[in-house]
């Protein structure tokens, strides 16, 4: 949700048009992650340090004010605004900067309506002497706009983000007005000291011209960096991040944002900024401070902290993986790719010896905790949408093998429940991106509780990844669709591998292991067949186009496909859809059925076949209108007479037809969707990660 770039590029020189450039193809590489508007700000004119020499002497002149451009919409109406903005003030776009320090932010409006006003950057007044990017929500700001307003501040937004410029102002004013020379850091500091809630905020002052701070509380952020003096960074080589990170007159490109996938294009060099940490990039050095409340408030004037030592790190993801290649959308690239994607998910971790049939299990990320899960009184799957769903359709090989008790709990129930978690549970926490906000708080709950908390994420360095005691990563690869697709299956898939690992090898289950470990290598074939049902899935589109509902009932295994297969349908394809369990038809669904509501009932085989043998006939009884999903052979047997539609997908082992049983139905949500006219990367009101509650 909402995302953050800034670019600072240091002794190297870059025309104003580039420097633009560079700004919005970060926010473009956000927009996935969901906004209603954006902005922008860099400088009017380029200023040397030089020429200028005490910067922190109040009494110097500052130099012109920075340029804020801000529009509701999307990127390209900021673009274009910008565009025609240029040409009105007759700006220069070949003008040359050495140094130059520019930033950017897509909105998700929390307070205030999406409008040019309400856009970031916010600013400290009229000559943007103070200017914030702010991903997330400052929950005090009314007491603190109250201070301000009674010192003279005029608020010209609903934000609650509008505070603090003005109070980086407010502190900034009071300290050189006694004549005090004080840093941007220590500025930005004791801003921090009085802001409550959650945060990544980027910094840029008249005052401090080509310097940035970055610091952040809850929302994540990264810094990336590019030496252009060193060959460009094939992802193995050593370095020393000390000639990166302190001052020297290499020339360099700095980057910071909310997203990886902003900066991997740039860079792989990256530092995944923590809780509290506040980045000053000044003269082309980095220097880390850490933020500390308490120390602060025992200082009567304002605080110095010591700078900390970090070591960057490379990021894994490739710059393909956030290109949509030869497919329309995101979401049709991500369904497509399922087959590499399971493999990645489970390369080094299932091995097969080529000398014996001798196969291994390693999930090095919870080795060293299965003897404390086995041991468990229960273990909790936590989750939102489609990560919940995920972990519904493991659930029953977790039981099976573990032989622990399972329970299911979507976040913000657990949380409004204050739901009993104890000591003796694993609370496992379910999160694509690692930063969901109801998942992180319900992990803050299991971790005050007691419990041992393992995470399943794709995102490494993410909260969730950061904060549990253990856990797996799916590795899936950047899923950019809002929709989440490959990531589901690849959920399913290392909870599977969980079970398996938990389950240990007694011999009682060894045939069982087996059969679920063949299915597993297997598994990305059987993808690749059921991808081949494409043509088919838009078929059966043109038929529903036009609906306004959609039930899809599923049971045992398949009832989590149903409940995920009815979110991508109404998530995407704004179409009403449900996904029900099928024993429960009788208890009310069954009212519903007519000759005009279109049904998905998932038979494929496994236990609950011949009990959804029983559902179809009761439908069709009812003259209900069937599309029926079963196993290759089986469509005569459901479906006799063709008294309905079929969708024949191939059979795998009961526990992983999920994984296959799911495909069509993205396919099915991904063609409605464009069919419909609507877009499928960025759906009406939706946001990739739901960094707030
Ligand atoms: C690790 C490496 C992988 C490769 C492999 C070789 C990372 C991120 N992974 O993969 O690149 O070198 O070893 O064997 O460097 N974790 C959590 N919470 C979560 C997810 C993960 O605490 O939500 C922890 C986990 O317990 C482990 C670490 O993060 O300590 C890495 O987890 P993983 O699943 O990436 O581990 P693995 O062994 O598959
Ligand atoms: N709470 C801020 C606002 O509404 C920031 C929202 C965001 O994270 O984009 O302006
Ligand atoms: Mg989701």
């Amino acid at each position: 949700m909402c995302g953050i770039f800034a670019y600072l590029n240091y002794n190297v020189h870059r025309d104003r048009r580039f420097i633009l450039q560079v700004l919005f193809n970060g926010l473009r590489r956000l927009e996935y992650r969901g906004y209603d508007s954006a902005g922008i700000s860099v400088d009017s004119s380029p200023f040397y340090s030089q020429f200028n020499s005490d910067l922190n002497n109040a009494h110097s002149v500052p130099p012109p004010s920075p340029l804020v451009f801000r529009q509701a919409g999307n990127i390209d109406s900021l673009v274009k605004s910008v565009h025609s903005e240029v040409e009105t003030i007759n700006l220069n776009l070949e003008e040359q900067f050495s140094v130059h320090a520019g930033i950017a932010h897509t909105r998700w409006a929390t307070h205030g309506e999406p409008a040019p006003r309400n856009s970031h950057p916010q600013t400290s007044g009229p000559e943007n002497e103070f200017l914030v990017v702010h991903n997330g929500i400052v929950t005090n700001y009314e007491v603190l706009k109250e201070t301000l307003v009674r010192h003279g501040f005029v608020f010209e937004s609903d934000t609650d983000t509008e505070v603090i410029p003005k109070l980086a102002k407010f502190i900034f004013d009071n300290a050189t007005e006694g004549g005090q020379a004080v840093t941007f850091s220590q500025v930005v500091l004791e801003v921090m000291r009085h802001l409550e809630g959650a945060y990544a905020l980027i910094f840029k002052s008249r005052h401090y011209p080509n310097e940035l701070i970055a610091c952040k509380r809850g929302s994540p952020l990264i810094l990336g960096v590019k030496d252009l003096a060193e060959p460009a960074c094939n992802g193995s080589a050593a370095f020393n991040d000390d000639k990166f990170l302190s001052k020297n007159g290499h020339p360099k490109e700095l980057f910071l944002s909310s997203d990886a996938n902003a900066v991997v294009e740039h860079t792989k060099k990256a530092l995944v900024i923590e809780d509290g940490e506040v980045v000053h990039i000044k003269d082309g050095a980095v220097s880390i401070l850490k933020f500390d409340k308490e120390k602060g408030k025992s200082c009567g004037s304002l605080s110095r902290p010591a700078s900390v030592q970090r070591a960057l790190s490379i990021l894994e993801m490739e710059v393909e993986q956030i290109n949509k290649g030869n497919y329309e959308h995101y979401m049709q690239k991500e369904i497509h790719e399922q087959p590499e994607s399971l493999t990645t998910t489970m390369r080094g971790r299932l091995i097969r010896r080529t000398s014996s049939k001798d196969k291994t299990l390693l999930l090095g990320g919870l080795k060293d905790h299965l003897k404390t899960i086995r041991r468990s009184r229960r273990i909790v799957f936590v989750g939102c949408g489609t990560s919940y769903n995920a972990a519904l359709a493991a659930r029953p090989i977790l039981e099976e093998l573990s032989g622990v008790p399972v329970t299911m709990e979507i976040a913000s129930d657990l949380l409004d429940r204050q739901g009993p978690i104890y000591r003796e549970d694993t609370a496992v926490f379910v999160s694509q991106s690692g930063e969901t906000a109801d998942t992180l708080h319900a992990l803050e709950y299991a971790l005050e509780n007691g419990a041992l908390c393992t995470g399943i994420t794709n995102t490494v360095g993410s909260a969730i990844a950061r904060n549990t005691h253990c856990g797996i990563h799916i590795n899936a690869g950047a899923e950019i669709g809002v929709a989440s697709t490959k990531a589901y299956t690849s959920q399913i898939v290392v909870m599977v591998m969980m079970a398996l690992a938990i389950g240990g090898d007694s011999i009682s289950h060894q045939r069982r292991r087996e059969a679920i470990i063949d299915g597993l290598f297997d598994l990305p074939n059987k993808v690749r067949e059921v991808l081949k049902l494409d043509q088919e899935m838009k078929d059966l589109a043109e038929l529903l186009i036009a609906e306004q509902s959609l039930l899809v009932f599923g049971r045992g295994y398949n009832y989590a496909t149903a409940l995920e297969g009815a979110l991508k349908v109404k998530e995407v394809a704004l179409m009403h859809s449900e996904g029900l369990l099928a024993g429960e038809m009788k208890h009310g669904p069954l009212a519903l059925v007519d000759e005009n509501l279109p049904i998905v009932v998932i038979a494929t085989r496994d236990a609950c076949f011949s009990k959804q043998q029983s559902v179809i006939q009761q439908l069709h009884a009812r003259k209900g209108r069937l599309i029926v999903m079963c196993s290759k052979g089986d469509a005569q047997s459901v479906c006799p007479g063709d008294s309905c539609r079929v969708i024949e997908v191939p059979h795998v082992e009961d526990c992983l037809q999920p994984v296959i049983n799911i495909i069509p139905l993205q396919l099915l949500a991904y063609h409605l969707t464009v069919l419909r006219g609507y877009n499928c990367d960025q759906p009406r009101n939706l946001a990739k990660s739901v960094t707030t509650e």
